[in-house]
């Protein structure tokens, strides 16, 4: 017998899709459709399994009167409202920690790439122009640059442990100070980069952090600044990051995250020198496997034993029943 029915919005991994369909009966449902869900189907739901592309809101929390957990495929949630969810008594999980180390390799790579220009130069000889001339110095090198870091929580700190080897010196700018932790630490984004020329955003979307790197932050960070982002593309203000870029405020940024995913400005598109991923932060079949096992198993967790495994901040206390 069915454990319960679960919402699933979008397709997710083949692992999650076969590993839910033998415990729970799932709707799948596409994006489009969520707006014109049977209301008698609504009220049975009881979970909802889901990525970032459909948002659950507080409309869709209160269409579905039975829910008890919504189970977010991502450690980022911003798409999630988690306040809302907390105050109708609605847990709240997301997958962290199985997905830190492959995002802090993604970020060095990107920050490796952006400095040392190696997409430019890959580009460079796969159009044969090796034969012409060897390609130009960069401009920018690792070597004695201050990493200054945005959200240093879990994957920042797998950044920061990553940059100590390449002898990176490393400051940090969160809400607080963290204790135990030996890295410069900055009460302002601004004296963040005021103090830095490599700026690493790792910090979460949302409307707390929505467009806290504006221009007054990248002029601090200066002309030779580096703007690494693997967090949220909402984090950056990206029309003022674009014109930084063209009026030299700071030389070049390495971008896995954008505001409006997948669109992406095609100003940025037109920069050679700047680097653009398509979000794949954590994209590697063993790291997303993880996070599709973790969205499984914490909703077994939830209505075999009652309680969620990753609880987000804001539903920690959620138990069922
Ligand atoms: P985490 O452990 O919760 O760390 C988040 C950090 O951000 C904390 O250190 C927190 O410090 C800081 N922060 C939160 N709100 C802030 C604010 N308003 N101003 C300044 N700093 C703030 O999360 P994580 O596991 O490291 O993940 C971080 C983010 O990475 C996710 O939320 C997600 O958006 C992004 N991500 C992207 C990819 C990708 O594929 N590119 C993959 C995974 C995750 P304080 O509490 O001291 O402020
Ligand atoms: C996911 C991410 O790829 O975990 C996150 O917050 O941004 C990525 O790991 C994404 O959420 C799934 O679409």
């Amino acid at each position: 017998m069915a454990l319960a029915e679960i919402l699933m919005l979008g397709r997710m991994l083949p692992i999650v899709e076969t590993s839910l369909d033998a415990d729970f009966t799932v709707h799948k449902v596409a994006a489009a459709d969520v707006a014109s869900l049977d209301p008698e189907l609504c009220a049975r739901v009881r979970a909802v399994a889901g990525g970032a592309h459909v948002p659950v809101n507080a409309e869709l929390v209160d269409r579905l009167p039975a829910l008890e957990i919504v189970a977010n495929f991502g450690v980022g949630y911003d798409s999630v409202d988690a306040r809302y969810c907390a105050e109708k008594g609605v847990c709240v999980t997301n997958t962290p920690d199985v997905l830190t180390e492959e995002v802090a390799d993604t970020a060095l790579g990107l920050l490796l790439m952006t400095a040392r220009e190696f997409g430019a130069a890959e580009r460079y000889l796969r159009a044969g122009r090796w034969t012409g001339g060897p390609y130009p110095l960069t401009r920018a090198t690792l070597r004695g640059r201050k990493l200054g870091i945005l959200g240093l929580g879990r994957i920042g700190k797998a950044i920061a442990a990553r940059a100590e080897a390449f002898g990176l010196e490393i400051h940090y700018h969160g809400r607080s100070r963290q204790q135990g932790v030996a890295y410069t630490y900055h009460d302002s984004l601004e004296g963040l980069a005021r103090a830095c020329d490599t700026l690493m955003v790792v910090a979460p979307g949302g409307a707390e952090t929505r467009g806290i790197v504006n221009a007054q932050v990248l002029k601090a960070l200066g002309p030779e600044g580096i703007v690494i982002n693997v967090g949220r593309g909402t984090v950056i203000d990206e029309a003022a990051l674009i014109t930084a870029l063209q009026d030299g405020t700071i030389l070049s940024a390495g971008l896995d995250v954008f505001e409006d995913e997948p669109r992406v400005p095609q100003a940025l598109i037109d920069m050679d020198r700047v680097t653009l991923l398509p979000h794949v932060g954590s994209a590697s079949r063993h790291t997303r496997d993880g996070m599709g096992r973790l969205v499984v198993d914490n909703l077994l967790s939830w209505f075999r034993e009652g309680k969620p495994l990753t609880p987000v901040a804001e539903t920690p206390f959620v138990k069922r029943g």
